[in-house]
């Protein structure tokens, strides 16, 4: 059998039913071998695109997002997204053509040195020479994916070995799955210590990473707190790992997180950080004077070594937060473990109803936080939503309350306009029966507009929801504080009715609004179109994301803006 027919049965004992990618001279073998087989290949616009389909399907499902592109200049067009995978610990594959070997090392046409340049950016590339290595490669690579720290393997496989001809051996994937198969669990010593710690406490806090965003994840979350009722912040990461809508879940922690959750950090005094990395524009507010103890769990030992280091806890633990809190709730239920913490729950819970979101009501002009206000009340619980990054993307996490794990896809640590369509492409493969919501700006938008393409042609039933403020809104504010207001590169002077391109890639819906009168209704037949569907709302470029805490700064300096006050809840 020829190399690509073994990457292809390789990839079909794997369980893998699509891949995303593009075609070219050295992936060619591959793809023509790829499309005779049970595997369905999603042709997206460009390689980006591909691999972010990919991450995409990996984000909303339990299985790994493949991506398939060819040498060159295809390949490097994914470093973006494998690097974005990266950074969110998402597992993914992307299987690259390569130049034949003979010709590496001769300045060859489309050649780039795949393992140096994704050095940095991938968990691991592998670099086949030998046509024997293919089946195991691949097999490895999807269990190393998933394994510890999740994120994307890159395969660069030169074309005369995907020609050529061997011999596929059928190892089962079980042999190549149980490798990573080992589990590590807390000791009762170990139990007894943390809870010894979170029982001194009066005022513990949950503070909730994309590490327990699974399925299993959030189950072990949901039954250690339906014991102890701790309030929770969560990262970007982390929405719906807990029901938003619960009274102690006090939602995004950071520089545009909720007011109460930027308000309970600063006086909790139990901080048991879970699956998280600390990312820079959550923890350096928190600052090293954070008049908390501090216990974490987390399954990368170099950030568990890191926050040992620069912040003390009083308790760590390197392994996989779901086994750790199966571990800790039995422990507790074993020895009937119960909080004394009435006080600080009611605390919370006044909090959230007395400092609520809050916006510019007497504006004209469409806000975004309007848009999301009330789209929050017109989702179903099990719809998947991607976004954009901006101003709509940190609206989008404030504003909407997510009840399930693996529902909201975003680009956290890299922070990638771009993330929301091709995701969205990606999502909808891996959850065929559910709502996938884009909500997107117009600026991460044109970045990959050409998915329009790829949406529109397909049919996909995909609802893409374009926040267009004529700006790069998230830019343009921060324009206002730190260059005087200058506006510069940041205003869309030239106006393009976006909806018609939509129209024009065969949209079943496709409109622009900018009247308020028509929002309710217009998001109300836009969310329930059977087909692809396109709502483009004008909004103020003016509008201001709050609350924010400016760089450099901590909780206690942050900024409410003008519409945030506090309230006598009812
Ligand atoms: C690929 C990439 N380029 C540039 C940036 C810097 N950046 C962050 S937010 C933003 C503006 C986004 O504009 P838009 O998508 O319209 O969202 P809005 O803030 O207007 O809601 C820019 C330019 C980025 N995050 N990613
Ligand atoms: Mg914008």
């Amino acid at each position: 059998m020829t190399g690509a027919n073994i990457v292809v049965k390789s990839l079909e004992s794997l369980g893998v039913k699509y891949v995303f990618g593009y075609t070219g001279a050295a992936i060619l073998p591959a793809i023509d071998a790829i499309c005779q087989s049970s595997i369905t290949m999603v042709v997206n616009s460009n390689e980006q695109s591909a691999a972010f389909s990919a991450a995409g399907y990996s984000r909303s499902s339990h299985a790994v997002g493949v991506a398939v592109v060819t040498s060159g200049p295809a390949i490097t067009n994914t470093l973006t997204a494998v690097a974005d995978s990266y950074a969110d610990s998402i597992p993914l594959i992307v299987i690259s053509g390569q130049v034949p070997e003979h010709k590496i090392g001769t300045d060859s046409f489309q050649h780039i040195d795949v393992a140096n340049v994704f050095g940095a950016t991938a968990k691991k590339v592998i670099t086949i020479d030998k046509i024997e290595q293919i089946e195991s490669a691949i097999k490895d690579a999807y269990y190393l994916a998933l394994s510890g720290k999740p994120g994307p393997v890159v395969i660069d496989i030169p074309v005369n070995l995907l020609q050529n001809e061997s011999v596929y051996h059928a190892v089962p994937v079980e042999t190549y799955r149980d490798i990573y198969a080992h589990e590590i669990h807390l000791s009762d010593h170990q139990c007894q210590i943390f809870f010894t710690l979170l029982q001194e406490a009066n005022r513990p806090l949950l503070y909730l990473g994309g590490g327990v965003n699974s399925s299993q994840g959030s189950r072990a979350i949901r039954e250690f707190n339906a014991l102890l009722n701790i309030p929770s912040v969560n990262t970007l990461m982390a929405k719906g790992v807990v029901d938003e809508n619960d009274a102690l879940c006090m939602g995004l922690l950071g520089m545009f997180g909720t007011p109460y959750a930027n308000k309970i950090i600063q006086s909790n005094d139990f901080f048991f950080a879970i699956g998280v990395r600390w990312d820079d524009r959550v923890a350096d507010k928190v600052g090293f004077a954070i008049d908390a103890k501090i216990a974490y769990i987390d399954i990368n030992p170099e950030k568990v070594h890191q926050i040992r280091t620069e912040r003390s806890p009083e308790f760590s633990f390197i392994g996989d937060a779901t086994n750790a809190l199966a571990d800790l709730t039995r422990y507790a239920k074993k020895h009937a473990i119960t909080l004394d913490i009435h006080a600080w729950q009611d605390y919370a819970t006044k909090l959230k109803k007395s400092w609520p979101l809050n916006y510019n009501k007497s504006s004209e002009k469409l806000q975004q936080a309007e848009v999301m206000e009330i789209l929050n009340t017109l989702i179903d619980e099990k719809t998947i939503i991607t976004t954009g990054v901006g101003n709509h993307q940190l609206l989008a996490a404030q504003y909407l309350k997510m009840k399930n794990p693996k529902q909201f896809l975003t680009s956290g640590s890299f922070g990638t306009m771009g993330f929301a369509m091709p995701n969205a492409v990606g999502a909808y493969h891996a959850n065929q029966n559910t709502t996938i919501l884009v909500i997107d700006g117009d600026g991460s938008f044109k970045m990959n507009m050409a998915e329009l393409y790829t949406i529109g042609s397909r049919g996909l039933p995909i609802k893409i929801l374009l926040l267009n403020n004529q700006s790069d809104g998230m830019v343009h504010n921060l324009e206002d504080v730190t260059c005087k207001g200058r506006h510069s590169a940041s205003e869309r002077i030239y106006d393009v009715i976006f909806a018609d391109l939509a129209k024009h890639c065969n949209f079943t819906y496709a409109q622009r609004i900018s009247a308020r009168d028509e929002l309710k209704t217009s998001l109300h037949t836009f969310l329930s179109t059977q087909g692809s569907a396109f709502l483009e709302v004008m909004t103020d470029t003016e509008e201001v994301l709050y609350p924010v805490v400016r760089p450099g700064t901590s909780y206690k300096d942050m900024e409410l803006g003008p519409y945030i006050k506090e309230i006598q809840p009812q």
